[in-house]
């Protein structure tokens, strides 16, 4: 029967990792995917997520019974919480409600699988911004919404090109999809300032775009999880409806565990049911109910004022090791004298840089020096450490040379 099936491609990012796990060399560098490392190189349990953990397991209570269809209530409130902020109107009115997915990845898919159902324009497209996480353009496709992109990185300034936003804004028709990185953007760590954010709102306003953020880094970026949160509290003033997928999975290291929510912001109470009614039946046919584990942890932390504070502390060890890592890679660029500017890697914020390395630059890197990162120029911030930034540094300083 499947004889004629066409085999699919890899998925980059991931068989990057099957190649530096295979690569046998003994200073190699991970710099593909985004997952946290220690200055040892190795992944970090947080230790209040151990914590948490032992709370679990030596409450006996706990049983392997299903979770509602829409997940487990403690941990869907804490995450619309964390997101909208205690003090939101949104939650107040009624007008906040969420499924908890399978991570970020089903909370983007979801979503986008309920736009496609019910979506009032059959013929929407979703607008992603150039460049982003391959998967936006993958799920959408997936359930038949068409993608087009707005721009986003400016090549010229390593910055954003804001007027090429909002020109896609004001061209595209009106109630069009676009998804939005709220903060740490992905791939490129540039994100809009408030000011910035007030423009985006105005154009998507003026056009009644649909808001759909796909937030996967809240606590890495800024520092704050109030100020990572900042776009989407400021577009829930501004009286948006809007989607918002949560990712749990770099903020907790609770990768594998498959912790996420799809926040939805709504008309009204009424209508916020009726949403959360549909996706439920989406879901029931899809996973049915999702995992407890993650969620459980999650909920915890969110939940206990102790716990929440150094869980926080947490995230300041993850942020803050990033951001020392930024700086020695600048200093170590600017001490070898490479031909270039290199202050936009301290600029950006969040998991990644976006190094402007072309794609000739990336892959000599891996295949002469076993440094990997996506062909894009995209670095994961967390794989550098003490111990291996002189190399890379050094290592860029000859690709760019030659
Ligand atoms: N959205 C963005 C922009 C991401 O970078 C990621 C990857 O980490 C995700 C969503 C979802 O990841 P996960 O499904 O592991 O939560
Ligand atoms: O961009 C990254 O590295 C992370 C992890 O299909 C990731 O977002 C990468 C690819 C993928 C799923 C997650």
């Amino acid at each position: 029967v499947f004889e004629n099936v066409a085999a699919a491609p890899a998925d980059v990012i991931f068989a990057l990792t099957a190649d530096y796990k295979a690569d046998t060399f003994a200073d190699k560098v991970n710099l593909g995917i985004g997952a946290y490392r220690t200055e040892e190189g190795k992944p970090w349990v947080l230790p209040v997520v151990r914590k948490a953990n032992q709370i679990l397991v030596d409450d006996g209570t706990l049983d392997h019974e299903y979770l509602p269809i829409l997940g487990l209530d403690t941990f869907r409130k804490a995450a619309i919480n964390l997101i909208l902020g205690a003090d939101s109107a949104a939650i107040a009115d009624g007008r906040a409600g969420s499924a908890q997915c399978i991570s970020g990845t089903g909370a983007v898919y979801a979503g986008a699988y309920f736009l496609s159902k019910h979506y009032p324009n059959k013929n929407v497209a979703c607008y992603i911004s150039k460049p982003t996480w391959a998967n936006h353009r993958a799920i959408f496709e997936g359930v038949g919404i068409p993608v087009h992109e707005y721009p986003y990185w400016n090549p010229a300034t390593k910055g954003l090109d804001l007027d090429g936003m909002l020109q896609t804004m004001q061209d595209a028709p009106n109630g069009s999809i676009f998804l939005l990185h709220p903060c740490a953007h992905n791939p490129t760590g540039v994100d809009p300032t408030p000011e910035q954010w007030e423009k985006i709102a105005d154009a998507m306003k003026a056009k009644g775009h649909f808001a759909f953020f796909d937030t996967a880094y809240q606590g890495f970026a800024s520092g704050s999880l109030d100020k990572d949160a900042y776009s989407v509290r400021y577009f829930a003033k501004r009286g948006f409806e809007m989607f918002i997928a949560q990712s749990f999975s770099k903020n907790f290291g609770l990768y594998s565990e498959r912790a996420g929510n799809l926040t939805i912001v709504a008309k009204s109470p009424e209508v916020k049911n009726r949403i959360e009614s549909q996706i439920a039946k989406a879901q029931r046919a899809n996973i049915s109910n999702p995992p407890a584990y993650g969620a459980r942890i999650v909920s915890l932390v969110l939940n206990d004022g102790t716990l929440y504070k150094e869980w926080e502390d947490n995230l300041t060890t993850m942020s803050d090791r990033i951001k020392l890592m930024r700086q020695e890679l600048v200093d170590e660029l600017t001490r070898l004298g490479t031909p270039g500017t290199w202050n936009h890697i301290t600029d950006q914020i969040g998991m990644f840089s976006f190094t402007g390395l072309n794609v000739t630059q990336s892959k000599a890197l891996k295949e002469k020096y076993h440094i990997y990162l996506t062909e894009n120029g995209r670095i994961s911030m967390a794989g550098l450490n003490t111990k291996n930034v002189k190399y890379v540094a050094k290592a860029v300083h000859e690709v760019v040379t030659s």
